[in-house]
């Protein structure tokens, strides 16, 4: 049981610090080498108490097994550009020794019902504390901005009472998640017709 939340927490606090700072340091990488970085900018939140204790009644996880079972206590996102971003993120994310991924969710590809997009991916960290090695849970969000402007809108809607959404506003809602989705794919052409005009030009020059 959980005696103390702040305690019980800082261990999270700590992935979630050392993480935002690695993932942003992929970014740097990147733009270090003189590269567009397929990493955009990266945010991180704690599970609020009242939400870790929602979700724990609605999934019926018990409280002695929160840090087995709750996979998005620590929870990080990641914003990019392009659609193909998304899938060079999870790439460079598949490769490193600190991820250990166990689950990932392809909702860019299969949307939920809510319109939702992104790719989720859960995996364990190993955090270094005085006493040793800690596996830390952990859920990173990656999605493009247009995804990431709905879902934040949406959710500050309130994701988890469709109910409260009447039929009409549900169907607006998807409706705006496709023109977004429209958006991401109109963009990506856009991007592709330059690198083609760009590569053109640079053949021709040698
Ligand atoms: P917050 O504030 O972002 O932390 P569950 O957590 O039980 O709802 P599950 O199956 O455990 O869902 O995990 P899932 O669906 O892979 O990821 C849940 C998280 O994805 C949510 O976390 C949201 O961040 C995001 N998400 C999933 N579906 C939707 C949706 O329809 N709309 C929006 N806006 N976000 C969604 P939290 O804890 O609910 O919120």
């Amino acid at each position: 049981m959980v005696e103390n939340w702040d305690d019980f927490l800082f261990p999270y606090q700590e992935a979630s610090n050392e993480l935002k700072l690695k993932l942003r340091g992929i970014r740097s990488q990147y733009l270090e080498r003189g590269e567009r970085s397929p990493i955009e900018f990266v945010t991180s939140r704690i599970k609020p108490v009242d939400s870790i204790k929602e979700k724990m009644q609605r999934r019926h996880i018990d409280e002695s097994r929160l840090s087995e079972d709750m996979e998005d206590i620590c929870g990080l996102r990641i914003m990019c550009e392009f659609l193909d971003d998304i899938y060079t993120v999870v790439d460079v994310l598949r490769k490193r020794n600190d991820i250990n991924i166990l689950e990932e969710r392809d909702y860019v590809h299969n949307e939920k019902a809510s319109g939702y997009r992104s790719y989720h991916i859960v995996f364990s960290y190993p955090l270094q504390l005085v006493d040793g090695q800690r596996e830390i849970l952990a859920e990173i969000q990656i999605r493009t901005l247009a995804m990431n402007f709905w879902a934040t809108i949406e959710h500050s809607l309130n994701y988890k009472h469709p109910d409260v959404f009447p039929p009409e506003v549900h169907e607006r809602l998807q409706s705006a998640s496709e023109t977004a989705y429209k958006l991401d794919e109109e963009m990506s052409e856009i991007k592709q017709e330059l690198d083609r005009d760009l590569k053109k030009q640079k053949d021709k020059h040698e």
